[in-house]
């Protein structure tokens, strides 16, 4: 953070205006407030499904222009980067044609809604770099303060032999059987259910945090509710019933276990149908010297039990992770005075916006993204066998 903004903007043209765009638009206006960057961020165009709702949407984010064609965005010379945050069946398309026009990539979570398309966007990733065009994939978690700095005490060999990595992702939005098929519940647009929506986050988050990544799995999902009431208007992840009922063709919920590249057992739950957890993305990972435990419910906590402390002075104790030396925390509030889940969307853009100005791949990459793909394959092809041992083969196509 110790470059200074020598005025030069970053046009940014964002595709999508639903829960995503919002919290990328605000993200977009806040990095450069929060951080010095040496290019300015500025949301320039936006464009939508609907051209009332874009239009509204332009008007209240401050952004000068706004179209019901995405492609229009590409052909203005003003934006430098594509910011892709709409569901799933479209992030292919978008960031393959945006990248081959020169412009810089962010995607939204998961890259795709296949591993072939996932291959094909890092083709063009790659391909693009060598331009200097930089892509990104947002998964957002990795930019939490607590958990990054879960990832540097691994780093730093606080927790010795990584042995567990325990992850869940619980959320309960959709518990109610007369809850509208909204997007989300369709599987060609999102590609898959609560493995791919926020099954992805915490595969993401435990190679983030430990390095390791899945080499096999052993996986059931379940769709628990097979018809649901057709959407009349959506929000988000709220949505008002219509006339009609349509089939649920994703997963509901997904377990897996699994083994790592550093040989560590992991276990994974993801899930909509958690009564009465809102967002509970966590993880714990167990080392021989240490653990640590994250729950995004409260996410400027951290959790550290250090093995090496005599046992009668050892246990769990709590790291609030507010202190400037903490990762981001400075750029923000006193120490102790807490983000939210926006904060880590600043710090995604913000550290893309460093990549583009310094010329580097940014993390996480679309080969990145494309790991989790092959893992989110795995589980797949794993459940369909009935938890049937299913290795996360690098090879495939
Ligand atoms: C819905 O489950 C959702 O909005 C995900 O799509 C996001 O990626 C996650 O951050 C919050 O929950």
């Amino acid at each position: 953070m110790t470059e200074m903004s020598d005025g030069r903007e970053l046009g940014v043209g964002l595709v999508g205006t639903s829960f995503m765009g919002r919290v990328h638009s605000q993200a977009w206006t806040l990095a450069s407030r929060a951080f010095d960057l040496a290019l300015t961020p500025r949301v320039l165009a936006v464009a939508g499904q609907d051209s009332e709702r874009t239009a509204a949407f332009a008007a209240r984010n401050d952004i000068a222009r706004s179209s019901t064609d995405w492609r229009s965005l590409l052909d203005d010379p003003r934006v430098d980067v594509i910011d892709v945050c709409v569901p799933g069946d479209l992030h292919a398309v978008i960031a393959e044609e945006a990248l081959a026009a020169g412009k810089h990539v962010l995607c939204e979570k998961p890259l795709s809604n296949s591993l072939a398309e996932a291959e094909s966007m890092v083709a063009a990733a790659q391909s693009a770099r060598e331009r200097g065009i930089q892509s990104m994939v947002g998964y957002s978690y990795r930019f939490v303060p607590a958990l990054a700095h879960a990832r540097a005490l691994v780093g730093a060999g606080r927790l010795g032999t990584i042995r567990h990595i325990r992850a869940q992702y619980l959320q309960d939005w959709i518990v109610a059987e007369d809850f509208p098929l909204v997007w989300r519940l369709d599987r060609e647009r999102a590609g898959s259910g609560a493995l791919g929506d926020i099954g992805a986050h915490i595969v993401d988050a435990a190679v983030f945090v430990t390095g390791q990544r899945l080499t096999g799995v052993s996986a059931l999902t379940e769709t628990f509710v097979r018809e649901r009431p057709l959407p009349a208007a959506t929000g988000a992840l709220a949505a008002t019933a219509g006339s009609g009922y349509g089939p649920v063709t994703v997963d509901d919920a997904a377990v897996f276990i699994g083994r790592t590249d550093g040989g560590a057992l992991a276990t994974f739950e993801a899930t909509r149908f958690a009564a009465g957890r809102k967002n509970a993305m966590r993880l714990e990972v167990n080392g021989s010297l240490g653990s640590v435990s994250f729950d995004f419910e409260s996410a400027d906590e951290l959790w550290f039990h250090d093995h090496t402390v005599d046992a009668s002075e050892a246990g769990f104790r709590r790291i609030h992770v507010t202190e400037p030396s903490h990762p981001y925390a400075g750029a923000w509030w006193p120490a102790g005075h807490g983000l939210g889940y926006d904060h880590a969307f600043v710090h995604e853009v913000a550290d893309f916006v460093r990549a583009i100005a310094e010329e580097r791949t940014p993390e996480p990459s679309f080969e990145d993204g494309l790991y989790v793909q092959r893992v989110l394959d795995a589980v797949e092809r794993s459940a369909a066998a009935d938890a049937g041992w299913t290795p996360v083969d690098a090879d495939r196509p």
